[in-house]
């Protein structure tokens, strides 16, 4: 393993203060998106009635936007610039300058869409799907936040790009490899999203032109929106295979495993969008068909994952003198919470990952699409798998950037705040998944449909949704006591984790690290899953839609 990255060296003062704007800036985000959530579950749970003013999709928009969109992409770039920093030395001076850049424009856009939902000018919810039409502003500002994650990304690759001229020969250290895979991921992907709202969605908020291809519009939007599920997932894939190792006291089982799956995650998580459009007309089903097997490969690195982890668990065990099939068990450090938030992650992720097998499959689809079940499978992947990896990531990352120590107390605080979490889910996802069965549609106010048998039936699910709701904002509120107290903790060093790899792995073939090889194949999927319907949807395009304000 790369001597750089087992340095004891803490990250750059500079950077951590770049770093820590970055997650600051994404709790604050989280507790305003938090309370949101809280009060939408209260309204769909029939226990409030919101103030006259504040629309229920006003506040689900919040919601989406701040939790999905906002926390997790200033937590992920604030985490990855500085595992950057530290696996590659430091930021370089113009690296540094271009995280401050990207930085300014996300937090002038989130401020920016912020104002717009709350002036009740953008509740087009997290997808922003035309032809629901938002002010141009909104737009506007969603452009300025993915621009900014571009300069970031641009920061990193550049750092990157220098250590690899610096150690001509040498594998990079895993963690930056890691990151960079995320950021090319994360920077292609964004190419959809940023043509719709560029060519699309502002010149016809602005009343520039009349109508808008809605078809065209859904699917650039979802040629970002699933790599945007990997974007959130692989970050804490990182956690799993680099961090979590260490802090159980083993190694790593294989750095060559580890890139693969990474390299599997890029080249599969873009060319997929359809099956988020499998219930849509106007796509053909055999694109339908190429983009669901397309998902089923990416289903593949996840299992990698999974396998790796059970090894590392497995063998540290058994380093430390576990015996018998589930020995290793026992000797966890149940007590640490750098170990035990990421862990109730990685759990949950199984049930969370076979939903998404479920939605995947081209029947079962038509059974769960457009209901709670779908908000049931988000729930436990990123707001649980992703969001507790993210959190036991915070009870380290902080310290270590600030000069401060993770005290006992905290541990406890934090595994309290752990297990509140699970079983806020437990209740919330539980009842989406179950009640999204009886046909309990997604995005939906209160409402009784004039009683309806049915919609009777499904209430108490409702109400158990709000029950498990106001758990998670419990937990939520004692991680932002957390995160305040870290930053006050008495002062000392704290590790930032980083596991060598296991004796005796097999080496990582220098194939991996051939960048060019592996965007030329990103390209050619991406060519053969989209080239084709949409030539077809930009020249046989359905009649365009003027906009509207459905609130
Ligand atoms: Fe998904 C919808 C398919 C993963 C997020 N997904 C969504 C939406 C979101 C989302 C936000 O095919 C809603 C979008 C919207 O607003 O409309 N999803 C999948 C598939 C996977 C998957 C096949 N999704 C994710 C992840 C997300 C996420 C990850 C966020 C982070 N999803 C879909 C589909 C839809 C969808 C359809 C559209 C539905 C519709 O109709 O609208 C796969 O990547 C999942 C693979 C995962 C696994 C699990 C591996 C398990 C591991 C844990 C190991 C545990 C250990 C601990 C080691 C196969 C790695 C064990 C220890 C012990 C002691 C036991």
């Amino acid at each position: 393993m790369e001597t750089n990255q087992l340095e004891n060296r803490p990250v750059d003062r500079r950077d951590a203060i770049l770093a820590m704007a970055h997650l600051i800036f994404a709790f604050i985000a989280l507790l305003i998106g938090g309370l949101a959530g809280l009060l939408q579950g209260m309204v769909r749970g029939g226990m409030l009635t919101l103030p006259g003013g504040i629309g229920y999709y006003q506040l689900l928009t919040a919601h989406g936007v701040l939790m999905a969109l906002i926390f997790t992409t200033f937590f992920i770039i604030g985490f990855l610039l500085s595992g950057i920093s530290k696996t590659t030395g430091k930021l370089l001076p113009a690296a540094r300058s271009m995280g401050w850049v990207g930085f300014v424009c996300m937090t002038t856009g989130t401020v920016i869409g912020t104002v717009m939902i709350l002036l009740n000018k953008a509740t087009v919810l997290y997808t922003f799907y035309a032809p629901m039409k938002a002010s141009p502003w909104f737009y506007i500002a969603l452009a300025l936040v993915i621009v900014g994650s571009w300069f970031s990304g641009f920061a990193m690759m550049y750092n990157y790009r220098y250590w690899k001229r610096t150690h001509k020969g040498k594998l990079s250290p895993l963690l930056a490899f890691m990151a960079i895979i995320t950021m090319v991921m994360w920077m292609v992907a964004t190419i959809g999203v940023a043509v719709e709202v560029l060519f699309q969605l502002i010149p016809w908020s602005f009343g520039w032109v009349d109508k808008i291809n809605v078809m065209l519009s859904r699917t650039l939007f979802w040629f970002f929106g699933h790599p945007l599920v990997y974007f959130w997932l692989l970050p804490a894939y990182i956690c799993w295979y680099v961090v979590i190792p260490k802090v159980i006291g083993g190694k790593m089982f294989s750095d060559a495993l580890a890139r693969l799956s990474f390299i599997l995650f890029l080249l599969f998580s873009i060319p997929v969008g359809f099956h988020h459009q499998l219930m849509e007309p106007g796509i053909s089903d055999l694109w339908k068909y190429v983009q669901v097997v397309l998902t089923f490969m990416v289903i593949i690195p996840s299992l990698m994952t999974a396998f790796s982890m059970f090894a590392t668990f497995e063998l540290t065990g058994r380093a430390k003198g576990a015996k018998g099939l589930f020995g290793w068990f026992k000797v966890l450090p149940w007590g640490d919470v750098r170990f035990f938030a990421p862990f109730a992650g990685m759990l949950i992720f199984i049930p969370a990952g076979a939903g998404g097998i479920i939605n995947a499959s081209n029947q079962m689809n038509a059974v769960v699409h457009n209901t709670l079940w779908v908000t049931g499978h988000f729930h436990l992947t990123v707001a649980s798998s992703v969001a507790l990896t993210f959190f036991g990531i915070t009870y380290w990352l902080v310290p270590h950037l600030t000069g401060r120590t993770l005290t006992p107390a905290i541990h406890k605080l934090g595994i309290v705040q752990t297990v509140l979490w699970a079983v806020g889910m437990f209740f919330m996802s539980g009842s989406m998944h179950t009640v999204g069965l009886f046909g309990s549609p997604r995005r939906t106010a209160y409402t009784t449909y004039q009683d309806h048998p049915d919609a009777i039936l499904w209430m108490p699910y409702h109400v158990a949704m709000a029950v498990g709701g106001m758990i998670l904002f419990i937990a939520l509120v004692i991680m932002i006591y957390n995160l305040i107290a870290l930053m006050r903790t008495p002062r000392g060093e704290t590790e930032f984790p980083i596991a060598e790899v296991a004796e005796g792995a097999e080496e990582t073939p220098r194939l991996f690290e051939r960048w060019g090889v592996w965007i030329s194949l990103v390209v050619i999927l991406i060519l053969i899953a989209y080239a084709v319907p949409v030539t077809d949807m930009i020249q046989n395009p359905v009649p365009g839609s003027k906009p509207y304000v459905t609130w």
